[in-house]
This record gives structure tokens, sequence and C-alpha cells, in this order.
């Protein structure tokens, strides 16, 4: 197996991240690479209690003001980037993590200034963003009737209205156009093999490029 690379998988909820993430791992590892699998928020124990805070039933919006979501998030980032991912890298493994960076930008982004997101971003990261982002993209009504069709719980989804996700999708889009050489957009309605397909393609080209 070749160099290995830091990915990170991003888009609205449900949109199928954490399937593809394990598809491809699971491909990954068939050829030989030592994938270590992650999510965020979360990923180390401090930063899992740090996810259970934040997604807490019993908070509300008035609980806490954006800022300091963004700062919980960003505890659990720095520690995470700290105690797995960058280890991880220099040991010579994938790290595949479920949401990163565009996840604060696309969700917090929205209500805190660009200063205190870049700021808050530098302290989380110490500067380390993925080889590759791919984002999984689709509009929301389509989304809601995939899981309708599949008979899947539509409540948490539901739970936020559909401008909500469109506002996020869009931010989401905005953040890719931006940085087309890091994140390239999959349309989330294809098949889990299709996507898994496309994104080792992906890969392949990106192995070219960081070489
Ligand atoms: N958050 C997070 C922030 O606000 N800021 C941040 O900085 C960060 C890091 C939790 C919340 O935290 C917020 C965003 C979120 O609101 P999460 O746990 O990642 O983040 O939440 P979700 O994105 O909702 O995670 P899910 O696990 O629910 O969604 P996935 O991983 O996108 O979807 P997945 O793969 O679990 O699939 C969902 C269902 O769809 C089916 C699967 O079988 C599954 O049943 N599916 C497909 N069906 C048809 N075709 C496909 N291609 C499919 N792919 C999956």
């Amino acid at each position: 197996m070749t160099k290995n690379l830091f990915i990170s998988f991003e888009g609205g909820e449900g949109v199928g991240k954490t399937t593809l993430l394990t598809g491809l791992a699971s491909r990954l590892e068939g050829r030989g690479a030592d994938v270590v699998r992650t999510r965020e928020p979360g990923g180390t124990p401090i930063a899992e209690a740090l996810r259970n805070v934040l997604l807490d039933p019993r908070f509300n919006e008035e609980d806490a003001s954006p800022t300091t979501e963004a700062l919980i998030l960003a505890a659990a980032r720095r520690n995470h980037v700290e105690q797995k991912i960058d280890p991880a890298l220099k040991n010579g493994n994938w790290v595949l993590c479920d949401r990163y960076i565009d996840s604060t930008r696309a969700y917090q982004g929205s209500r805190i200034s660009g200063s205190d997101l870049e700021k808050i971003e530098a302290l989380a990261t110490g500067g380390l963003l993925p080889d590759l982002t791919i984002l999984l993209d689709a509009e929301p009504s389509d989304l809601l009737e995939r899981r309708q069709q599949r008979g899947q719980n539509t409540d948490r989804f539901e739970r936020r209205s559909i401008e909500y996700h469109r506002t996020v999708r869009k931010r989401f889009l905005n953040i890719a156009s931006a940085e087309p050489h890091r994140i390239v957009v999959l349309n989330a309605l294809q098949t889990p093999d299709e996507l898994i397909d496309a994104a080792d393609e992906i890969i392949t080209s990106t192995i070219t490029k960081v070489e």
C-alpha cells in the first residue's frame, strides 16, 4: 500500500457518511492498509464525553451560544488531533474521519464571525487539514424521501426544518467550491457500492497528487 492519507467525510445529517467510510475502510484494509476509523465530535474518551454534552437532548439552543458550542467542538477536536489523528498519521496509518473541520464551518460558521471561526479552527487543528475530503451531497427533501422509503425513523431529521438542512447543504457546497483541490463532491443518492467505487478512484488520484 502507498502513502497513508487523512480523509474526512462530510455532509448533512444521515447523508451516508458512516456507510461510505466503513465500506471504503474495508476495501483499503483488503489491500493491506492500516486504517484508523474515527468520528467527530468524538474519537477519544474526552472527545466522546464532550460529544455527549453537545448532543444531550436536555440542552437547547439557549443553553449555549454558538461561540460556546464552537469552543466545545474545538476542545474535542484538539484532543482528537493530539491523541489519535496525529499519532496515527505519524505511525503510517490511514485515518478515515466521519466529519472534521468543514462541519464546524458549515454548522457553526453561519452564527459566529469569520475571524472567531479562524482563531478557533487554528487552535483546534494546529493546522492539520485532511489530504482529501469527500462531501456527500443531496437535496434534503430527496434524503427525507429516502429515509421514508427505507422505513427509517425521520424524527431526528425532521426536528429541524428542510430550510435548515438546505442552508447547511449550501454552506458545504460553498466551502467545497473554495477548496476544490481538497474537497470532492459526490452525489449521495448513488448506491453505497457506486459511492465506494467513486471514492476509491478519487483516492487513487489523490495519492498520485501527494506523492
Ligand atoms: N456537528 C458536528 C456540528 O454542528 N459541528 C461539528 O463541527 C461537528 C463535527 C452529530 C451532529 O453534530 C453536528 C452535526 C450533527 O448534527 P453525526 O453524529 O455525524 O453528527 O450525525 P449524522 O450526520 O446525523 O450521522 P449519521 O450517522 O446519522 O449519518 P451518516 O453517517 O451520514 O449516515 P449513515 O451512513 O449512518 O446512513 C444513514 C442511513 O442511510 C442508509 C444507511 O443504511 C443508514 O440506514 N444509507 C443509504 N441508503 C441508500 N443509499 C445510500 N448510498 C446510503 N448510504 C447510507
